[in-house]
């Protein structure tokens, strides 16, 4: 594939409700789009930088200048024979994986479609259909956080999963336990606590719940694997694990029992593989986070998680929990068994409704 030049384009979408976790709260996404130009076709990839540096350091304007100025400088012109060629060409740029993920993963569903498959099946996937939960953020009250549970599990979502905050926290999950005691259930603290809060995280291990999501610093191990030690539940790292190699470390010292897969935060679909294939070996579980995306990274987070070693639901969901209308037609949906069917057509395989992208678009820049 000779790649002749890379599209980006950012969007605004408003959020069909507010989203809220222990770092802040978002009701508007501004969504950087990266379309990659080869072969007389186009693979397209969204970045999944949040709108400030509050769930890691990258965010859209800085991902933006670092995507048109370093990643997409480096792939523009390149004949490569693989996308995973494709994302090797920028190895080189230290950090700023959501930024090189939005190119890798494009060029990914480029290669998809000029061999004209899927992109799970050119991944390797094995699952023709994929388990999902979802993810409840912070809520004013026990009453609506309950009401909003009910609905998704009325839905058919396999795993209900809340954020939790100092404040909100133990007696939130006690309220979700006395009203829901069978379902699959997780937090995630977004790493808002310490290791001097071990005695609350301890006290969540009553609730019987299937993981704990990043309780500590986003950049530790070591204390997580301390604070493991110290609990029942099984810890399972988000923020902390970058790479294969960092998932390599944290299991070696105990720091989590499960490992949340992102693309973005992992810098692609190359690096996620090689994680999932690290941990399926071992039988650690894997599943897919998200980062609140449009139809395009929820599309490529639907192919990650058809590999084999996704075996908990991810926080993959339907479009319309999130957008009144999506970016790609059609809109995902889940089955009444909370799954989703992975698609048959070629590349992350749905529709881009570049209509609906150009009335939605802040601003374009192209790459030659
Ligand atoms: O930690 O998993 C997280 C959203 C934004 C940033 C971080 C996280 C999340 C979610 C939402 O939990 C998952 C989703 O529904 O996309
Ligand atoms: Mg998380």
């Amino acid at each position: 594939m000779k790649i002749d030049r890379i599209e980006l384009r950012e969007i605004r979408l408003s959020l069909v409700a507010p989203f809220e976790t222990s770092f802040g709260r978002t009701t508007e996404r501004r969504i950087i789009l990266v379309k990659v130009f080869g072969d007389g076709l186009a693979g397209w990839g969204e970045c999944t930088a949040g709108e400030g540096p509050f769930y890691n350091h990258e965010a859209v304007d800085a991902a933006w200048i670092m995507i048109r100025d370093f990643v997409a400088p480096l792939v523009v012109g390149q004949e490569i024979d693989s996308a995973a060629a494709g994302g090797a060409l920028t190895r080189r740029i230290r950090g700023n994986r959501m930024a090189r993920a939005a190119v890798e993963t494009a060029v990914w569903d480029l290669e998809a479609r000029q061999k004209n498959v899927p992109l799970w099946q050119l991944l390797g996937g094995t699952r023709k259909e994929i388990n999902c939960g979802v993810s409840i953020g912070i809520q004013e009250s026990h009453a609506e956080l309950l009401r909003k549970i009910e609905r998704e599990v009325a839905a058919g979502y396999q795993r209900i999963k809340i954020k939790i905050k100092p404040g909100w926290d133990y007696n939130a999950v006690r309220a979700v336990r006395a009203e829901f005691p069978e379902i699959k259930l997780t937090v995630d603290a977004n790493s808002a606590y310490t290791l001097a809060d071990a005695q609350l995280l301890r006290s969540l291990d009553e609730f019987g719940l299937m993981l704990i999501e990043q309780p500590l610093a986003y950049d530790d191990i070591i204390d997580h694997a301390e604070l493991q030690r110290q609990l029942q539940t099984p810890v399972c790292l988000d923020e902390s694990i970058l790479s294969a190699e960092d998932a390599r470390k944290a299991l070696a010292l105990g720091a989590c029992r499960i490992i949340n897969i992102k693309l973005g935060r992992v810098s692609g679909h190359t690096e996620a593989r090689r994680i999932q294939d690290y941990c399926l070996e071992r039988h650690v579980p894997v599943w897919c986070g998200g980062m609140l995306e449009a139809g395009i990274g929820r599309a490529h987070n639907i192919a990650m998680s058809t590999l084999p070693g996704f075996s908990m639901p991810g926080d993959v969901s339907a479009s319309k929990r999130y957008w009144t209308e999506d970016i790609i037609t059609p809109a995902v949906e889940v089955t009444h068994r909370g799954t989703i069917m992975a698609p048959s057509g070629p590349g992350i395989g749905y529709e881009i409704n570049e209509a609906r992208i150009h009335s939605l678009t802040l601003r374009t820049e192209v790459i030659k």
